[in-house]
């Protein structure tokens, strides 16, 4: 059951934000009403895992929190021989992830795991999915973590990264950001909740441009890289193993 986010409802806490017990209660609510297009992304997301799933291969969920990206590769992709493995280094976030997992159906093995997903080894895979997790990975380390990715990619394999994102034209980003806002209102957040969400993510979430994303996916090795969805300051982008 879906508990309302009501986190900053009276202003505070203004400490930076956390994936804690907290947020963990309301997160369901919490990013289905501040992600524009979250719940398309993660429908397409099984959709695109079905397309390029090879048999006996492993899919990864980089950055799982609760498993909604996993629960959708689950029930859609149909070779033989994959299994999950969806990785969050909030235990909080873990745990619920674990009740999920327990309370789904589906018969492809998904194991959850407590890991800081720089140390996570990705072999065997023909798709790793970081929807919006990069974001709050410290910038300097994403090369990094992008070059390891590839390495465990199986020819062919598939990565999907979803982001805020920044635009290069700081008119057109401030512009973006205020159309997010709007969003967030028209999903019955106040303003104040909006403004102190905002100043609790500033030192934890980095956006960065669409130019810098494609940048670093190429210099990983990805020569297909592309946007596959964007929504104002919120995309996701695929990039192929070729
Ligand atoms: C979804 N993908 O619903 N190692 C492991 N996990 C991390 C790390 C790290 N270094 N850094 C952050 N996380 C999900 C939504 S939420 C996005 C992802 C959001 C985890 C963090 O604990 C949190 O659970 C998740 O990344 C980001 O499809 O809340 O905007």
């Amino acid at each position: 059951m879906s508990v309302k986010d009501t986190l900053y409802a009276s202003g505070l806490p203004h400490a930076d934000f956390v994936f804690d017990e907290n947020v963990v209660a309301v997160f369901p609510d919490m990013i289905n009403r501040s992600v524009p297009g979250y719940r398309t992304i993660i429908a397409m997301i099984g959709t695109l895992a079905a397309e390029y799933a090879r048999p006996n291969s492993q899919c990864y969920d980089l950055g799982c929190s609760l498993g909604e990206a996993s629960l959708s590769i689950r029930e859609q992709i149909k070779v033989p021989g994959c299994s999950i493995i969806a990785i969050d280094n909030s235990e909080a976030m873990v745990a619920g992830c674990q009740e999920v997992m327990a309370q789904d159906d589906g018969n492809i093995p998904v194991e959850v795991r407590c890991e800081n997903i720089l140390e996570t080894t990705i072999s065997n895979a023909s798709i790793v999915v970081m929807n919006f997790t990069l974001q709050f990975v410290a910038p300097e380390a994403r090369d990094g973590l992008l070059a390891n990715i590839y390495k465990g990619l199986l020819p062919g394999g598939l990565l999907i990264i979803s982001e805020k994102i920044r635009f290069e034209d700081p008119s057109l980003n401030a512009h973006f950001i205020e159309m997010h806002h709007r969003f967030k209102e028209q999903q019955g957040y106040s303003k104040l909740e909006i403004s102190c969400k905002r100043a609790a993510l500033e030192k934890v979430l980095f956006p960065e441009t669409i130019t810098e994303h494609k940048q670093r996916l190429r210099a990983a090795g990805f020569r297909t890289v592309d946007i596959w969805f964007q929504c104002f300051n919120f995309a996701s982008m695929v990039a192929i193993k070729n």
